[in-house]
């Protein structure tokens, strides 16, 4: 049965770790799935995370920020989330609107009302089945960046005061959302994993129970 299900979390709490090891287990399942990443997933939004992630020597607004992230999400929401729910898949995707209401919400300031309201123009008014928020400390997270090596992209780069804005956010949304599910992202990805699908296993017996 289709769902779509989204993995969110502050950089670094291994959303991508999780949404690997998840695709692993559904096709060891025999489960029909597709993962992806925002922003990107499609052509345009793979172009568009240049643009917002890649280029650190941009001055960009907040406000084109949100617009970027959202015109990304629209053609996500068409050429990938859409098309796999009518096929019967399940629809893994690291990062969605949650990442919205955190970043350019809590994060940049942009008032919350308004992100919803112009993030249901690119949804259409789509919901995820459920968000798996997985939370560690930001500096939890920053670590392990840099052992990974990996360059700050230009929203990371945004500073400590920034990211413990969007972890808060992430709290509050959690808690605020039916939908929403924290999930606790220390100690080793197996064991974040074995908490992801029990959660998964609890909240939809029917596609993910084995
Ligand atoms: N953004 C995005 C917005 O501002 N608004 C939006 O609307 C959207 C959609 C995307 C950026 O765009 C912003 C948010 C982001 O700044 P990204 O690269 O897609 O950037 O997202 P990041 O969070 O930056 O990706 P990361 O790869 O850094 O974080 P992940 O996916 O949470 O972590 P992961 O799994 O890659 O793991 C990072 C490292 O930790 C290790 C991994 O092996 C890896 O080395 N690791 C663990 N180590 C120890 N214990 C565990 N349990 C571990 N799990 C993973």
């Amino acid at each position: 049965m289709s769902r779509f299900i989204v993995l969110e979390g502050v950089e670094g709490a291994g959303k991508s770790t999780q949404v690997r090891l998840l695709a692993a287990w559904l096709t060891a399942a025999g489960v029909p799935h597709v993962c992806a990443r925002e922003p990107g997933g499609t052509p345009v939004g793979e172009a568009i995370r240049g643009v917002l992630l890649e280029a650190r020597e941009l001055d960009v607004p907040a406000a084109t920020e949100l617009f970027l992230m959202l015109g990304a999400r629209a053609a996500f929401v068409r050429d990938v989330v859409r098309p796999a729910l009518a096929r019967g898949e399940v629809v893994i995707a690291d990062r969605f609107d949650f990442s919205t209401f955190a970043y350019q919400g809590y994060g940049r300031g942009i008032p919350l009302e308004d992100v919803r309201r112009l993030n249901e123009v690119a949804t259409g008014g789509l919901r995820p089945d459920a968000y798996l928020v997985l939370d560690v400390p930001v500096d939890e997270g920053a670590r392990r960046q840099e052992a990974e090596g990996k360059a700050p992209d230009r929203i990371e780069a945004a500073g400590r005061g920034f990211l413990e804005r969007v972890r808060t956010g992430y709290l509050e949304l959690t808690a605020q959302d039916g939908r929403a599910h924290g999930v606790d992202g220390r100690g080793e990805a197996e064991l974040v994993h074995d908490r992801v699908r029990a959660l998964l296993e609890s909240l939809f017996p029917e596609t993910f129970a084995t």
